[in-house]
């Protein structure tokens, strides 16, 4: 991309922003970040900085290029008002793809894409192809390029947001993992926000792959379309399925989802997307079997603590409403004893008598909500109300008989105890590794 002399603007100064202005930078472009706020930071002395802009602070100026940050809505009169003092504008991520050589392999989906994305990448790595997870996962790709030496390839996880302001993005494999309803603060209808995702596919031809859940209507593609389902099912015609607790390419079983760290059948879902779009990019199984011996999950989905006696403790902190809370019931193949609670929000959790009753031996409630909760519970379940997770912890190890899970998934936020759910998890995993 040629820059040289060019007058550039960058909306927004977070981490997106940050990245692109110091990409136009160093591809020598006169560069001015606006942001709506203040600015704050250290910034490099050749970058202009413009806090505090509204609509009307475009009005004295021309731009060559406007660079726009995912969280800035495109619609809004702030983005307009840039646009029209250019030629519209681009994200920062197709900033980053026109500036990237390497292999894209870009991750979308309502959930599972931040694990996914990561698995991806441990198997490019282990396949001798160097990757960096990258996008909406956290550092944005326009930062991976401005790397002396950027990847081989990279494992972009990719948003609606970001993907809404594209124009040549063209990924030689896209992962679809699943469409669920969200982010309807910044998108009139649902098929607005399907709209913007399904942008991932825009660009790629009949050389590309992408690999979809089965049942995810993806029309009018180029591509050549692997899909993949965790329930097993002879008509369905996919390439990766689940058998008797064994992940299966084709016929033959590559992995049982026990011997690696990751539980839950949407995990076997985000392996199997993982491992098509390593093999599309020409990884082999051999180094994805490898690589999955070792990988490690983020940490609070589900995330598996230590086995004891057995019983498996799984940490879910990051399950912060009723949806994933029951997600993770569904998901989960053993008996559960479950750990609910934490901060009173108003939600009706009266839904989830049904799943408590054909999944969960037991519950054990605690916090600000445990005793609305116990009560509720109890209508279905054996359950115990306690104080404080400490106490719901050793309680759901008594409860608890071998082969069974003791899962914490607190279905609420963390606030009435701890100041996030990454400080109520990492308490959760203390409380448990002492446990004798
Ligand atoms: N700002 C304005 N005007 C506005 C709105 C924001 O000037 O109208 C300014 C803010 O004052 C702030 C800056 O824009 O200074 C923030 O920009 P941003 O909201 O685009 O955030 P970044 O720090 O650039 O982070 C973004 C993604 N954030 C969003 O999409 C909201 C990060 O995803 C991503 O990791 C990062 O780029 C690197 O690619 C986060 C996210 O919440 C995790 N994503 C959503 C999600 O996962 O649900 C889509």
């Amino acid at each position: 991309m040629k820059l040289e002399g060019q007058n550039v603007a960058i909306l927004g100064a977070g981490r997106s922003g940050r990245a692109a202005a110091e990409l136009c930078l160093k591809l020598g472009a006169k560069v001015t970040v606006y942001d709506t706020n203040e600015i704050k930071g250290e910034w490099p002395s050749e970058i202009r900085l413009e806090g505090d802009s509204t609509a009307s602070t475009a009005d004295s100026n021309k731009f060559d290029l406007v660079v726009l940050s995912p969280g800035i809505e495109t619609e809004g009169e702030f983005a307009q008002a840039f646009a029209k003092k250019s030629n519209g504008f681009i994200g920062e991520m197709e900033l980053g793809f026109q500036n990237y050589e390497g292999l894209v392999v870009a991750i979308t989906g309502t959930n599972g894409k931040t694990t996914t994305t990561e698995l991806i990448s441990a198997f490019l790595n282990e396949g001798g192809v160097s990757c960096v997870p990258c996008g909406n996962h956290g550092r944005p790709l326009s930062d991976v390029v401005l790397d002396e030496n950027p990847p081989a390839a990279v494992a972009l996880e990719a948003s609606s947001f970001q993907l809404e302001t594209i124009d040549t993005f063209h990924p030689e494999v896209a992962v679809w993992l699943n469409f669920a309803p969200d982010h309807m603060d910044r998108y009139r209808t649902l098929e607005d926000y399907r709209a913007a995702k399904k942008r991932i596919f825009e660009n790629m031809t009949g050389d590309d792959v992408i690999i979809a859940k089965s049942g995810e209507e993806l029309d009018s593609i180029k591509a050549r379309v692997v899909r993949f389902m965790s329930e097993w099912d002879e008509e369905n015609g996919c390439e990766f399925t689940m058998r008797n607790g064994h992940i299966y390419h084709q016929d033959e079983p590559f992995v049982c989802l026990e011997d690696t760290n990751l539980r839950g059948l949407h995990n076997a879902e985000n392996i199997m997307a993982a491992a098509g779009a390593a093999s599309a990019a020409g990884v082999n199984f051999d180094d994805i079997k490898k690589a999955l011996k070792t990988f490690c999950p983020p940490p609070h989905r589900c995330e598996l603590i230590r086995t004891l006696d057995g019983v498996e403790y799984l940490n879910d902190s990051k399950a912060t409403n009723l949806h994933a809370l029951e997600s993770a019931l569904r998901a989960l193949s053993r008996p559960i004893v479950l750990i609910s609670g934490g901060k009173e929000k108003g939600l009706d959790y009266s839904p989830l008598l049904e799943v408590l009753q054909k999944r969960t031996l037991a519950t054990v409630t605690f916090g600000e909500i445990g005793a609305k909760l116990g009560e509720l519970f109890s209508k279905s379940v054996k359950t115990e109300t306690v104080e404080t997770l400490e106490e719901a912890v050793k309680i759901a190890q008594g409860l608890a008989p071998a082969g069974s899970t003791v899962l914490f998934s607190p279905g609420t936020s963390s606030f009435d105890q701890y100041s996030s759910y990454v400080e109520r998890g990492e308490a959760f995993r203390q409380i448990v590794n002492q446990l004798k």
